[in-house]
């Protein structure tokens, strides 16, 4: 039987996926079989996720990389729900919540379904930032963890995260970061988000999205070890004593091919990357202003703009994949595979669909 081909993303606009590196497509290959949940067992993938953690502690501009904990989650999701569990874990009230700006993403609901805790969202502001009022006004001696986004699923924004910190430990809770797209854009862009910036104390960062490694590759960063050490269950009958991971059995694959995605990368592919990114969101935001639709400014690669709802429909009806904002408006991912020419006959489309 033949196989089936997967989606070409010659026209994949709003995914926050991309093509994987050539390197981390090879890695992901020869590791296919491994475990990193086992590393007792399956050494080699085991140091080079400590390799990982320490490459995403440095984009995260850790202080001292080889110092932070995490390791490599199946994705954003993952990553988050860790996050909520272990400030649930370490802090002392019995019914904890857990702060979130509207603008986070929706594994912060699972999280909290999952882990029984209530979920505080709070407004944005008018360019849909975590308002510091609102958060402020949240917090109480039951807050577990406060969360800021770095690079917003819609609109690519980044919260105010020293302020958030700040908010976050005056009210005895921990700060978590979401940086699981944006984490490998900002270290380029004039930002404050990360363990260098604010007292932040777990981040998420997705090499699997704007990193170019294969799926499955997220990233749960801790300032150190304590943070995983909430998370750790007894593991009596495997060589290592205890997990702190989600999963039991994780995929090697994702560890090897987000360290060779790094590792070929960091820095000037990374910047390569963006640079060419933000230069197309900005043609593309151009190009939709002059057609005299509501753009909202790109920060990050990331455009959104107010199209009609029958010509967003005639655009999907052409083949290209774009999803649209909670509020209805196109949005566009300027990832990796996103090249100038698609772009242009993006636009080109769009221009025969408004004749
Ligand atoms: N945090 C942020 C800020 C995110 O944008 C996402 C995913 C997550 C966490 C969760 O990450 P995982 O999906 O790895 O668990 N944001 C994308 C979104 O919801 C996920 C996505 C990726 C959707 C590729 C579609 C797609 O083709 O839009």
């Amino acid at each position: 039987m033949q196989q089936p081909e997967p989606q070409s993303f010659d026209r994949v606009l709003s995914s926050m996926c991309t093509e994987p590196h050539p390197a981390a497509r090879e890695a992901a290959e020869r590791f296919l079989a491994t475990n990193p949940g086992d590393p007792a067992t399956y050494e080699a993938v085991a140091s080079l996720e400590e390799r990982a953690v320490e490459l995403l502690a440095t984009l995260a501009d850790h202080p001292t990389p080889t110092d932070a904990a995490g390791y490599v989650t199946s994705g954003g999701t993952e990553a988050n729900v860790q996050a909520v569990r272990s400030a649930r874990n370490r802090h002392d009230a019995g019914d904890v919540n857990v702060v979130v700006p509207e603008s986070g993403h929706f594994s912060f609901h699972k999280a909290a379904e999952l882990l029984d805790v209530e979920l505080r969202t709070v407004p944005v502001d008018d360019d849909f930032r975590a308002r510091t009022d609102a958060v402020e006004a949240a917090v109480d001696d039951a807050t577990a963890l406060v969360v800021g986004v770095a690079g917003s699923t819609e609109y690519g924004r980044v919260d105010p995260i020293p302020e958030l910190a700040r908010i976050a430990h005056e009210a005895g809770a921990r700060m978590h970061v979401d940086a699981a797209w944006g984490g490998f854009v900002l270290p380029f862009a004039d930002a404050e988000w990360s363990f260098g910036d604010a007292a932040v104390d777990t981040l998420t960062i997705d090499p699997h999205k704007f990193g170019q490694a294969a799926v499955p590759a997220g990233g749960l960063l801790a300032r150190d070890d304590a943070a995983l050490d909430a998370l750790a269950v007894d593991t009596p009958y495997l060589e290592t004593r205890s997990q702190a991971t989600l999963t039991g059995t994780r995929s090697g694959a994702g560890v090897a091919g987000a360290v060779a995605a790094m590792e070929a990368l960091w820095p000037d592919g990374y910047l390569d990357a963006v640079e060419r990114a933000t230069a197309n969101a900005e043609w593309l935001a151009a190009a939709l202003g002059d057609r005299g639709y509501d753009v909202v400014d790109p920060e990050l690669p990331l455009v959104a703009a107010a199209l009609p709802e029958s010509e967003f429909d005639a655009l999907r009806e052409a083949g290209w994949k774009v999803s649209r904002t909670g509020r209805g408006e196109l949005r566009v991912v300027c990832m990796p595979h996103v090249t100038r020419e698609a772009l242009r006959a993006f636009v080109a489309d769009l221009d025969r669909i408004r004749e």
